[in-house]
């Protein structure tokens, strides 16, 4: 049930379902911005996506089914302040490491991209065979960027850099560095044009994914036109159904064993962005319950 008056918390939960010995699921807000380069507000990201969450109807009429039940606790915001961009790496994989001992499912809020690589380091701890699924407009490949190994536009290279088997699905803007590693590694990427083609995209980026799976959304995977509040934005995104498609594919197929969405950065007068990121969660929430083997 809903608090009388929505209490702070991912859907205004009330105290029994929003327990922490009782839930399931664990809502990370991360607000760390120190290196997105275009407009900025990626730290007010996880503060609009729990606002907005108190807005969500509980009931998914498309699963038949109120997965909050499972119990679903938020945690207050990690703070991490200046102190270099692999202490905070540092201090996500530390913070997080007690919950998944706990056998709790991660759901972090960024925050900008280069937050990813903290809790992919946790998971990986617990889990040997981790591989990372990133949905993205960019590569994020880049070994370094403006002088930084831990900049948003680097992640996949520092997750790559401990994971073998990762793949990106919906990119559309790549560096030349970039476009030579991805031919030169074969790396598997998903580009938003392939997307677009046909749906036997789905198929196969599940073949090239291991069992446990790391989810990683940064919002900008999606159409501007549905998602505008990115910081990077980039037209020729994914669709709404075909992403629901997808993901319940995947959850089907695959053990989810942790996700973050990053990258929201809300805009004043639409609040159309952080009301779908909290929607999508709580989708994700519902598949992973339903289907999680
Ligand atoms: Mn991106």
């Amino acid at each position: 049930m809903k608090y009388e008056g929505h209490a702070y918390n991912f859907l205004g939960l009330d105290r029994e379902e929003s327990d922490y010995e009782k839930s399931r699921f664990v809502i990370m807000p991360v607000p760390y911005e120190q290196t997105t380069t275009y407009r900025k507000g990626a730290c007010n990201g996880p503060h609009a996506i729990i606002s907005a969450s108190r807005e969500v109807e509980l009931f998914d009429d498309e699963l038949n089914s109120e997965s909050y039940l499972e119990g679903i606790h938020t945690l207050d915001d990690l703070e991490i302040t200046a102190e270099g961009p692999e202490k905070m790496v540092e201090k996500i994989h530390d913070a997080a490491g007690p919950l998944i001992d706990d056998n709790k499912i991660i759901c972090m809020l960024g925050g900008e991209h280069s937050i990813s690589t903290g809790l992919v380091r946790a998971y990986k701890d617990k889990y040997h065979d981790l591989s990372v699924l990133q949905l993205d407009a960019h590569a994020d490949l880049r070994e370094s960027y403006q002088g930084n190994r831990f900049s948003h536009a680097c992640v996949m290279k520092r997750i790559r850099d401990f994971i073998k088997q990762a793949v990106g699905i919906g990119i559309r803007n790549l560096s030349k560095e970039e476009f030579n590693l991805v031919q030169k590694d074969k790396i598997p990427i998903i580009s938003a044009p392939d997307m677009h083609e046909s749906s036997a995209w789905m198929t196969k980026a599940l073949d090239h994914l291991s069992d446990n799976i790391y989810l990683t959304i940064d919002l900008d995977f999606f159409d501007p036109a549905i998602m505008p509040a990115v910081g990077t934005p980039e037209p020729g995104g994914a669709l709404w159904y075909p992403t629901l498609e997808f993901l319940r594919k995947l959850a089907v197929s695959k053990n989810i064993v942790g996700f973050d969405v990053v990258e929201l950065s809300p805009l004043p007068v639409n609040n159309v962005s952080e009301f779908t990121a909290a929607k999508l969660i709580y989708k994700l929430i519902g598949y992973i319950t339903k289907f999680r083997r």
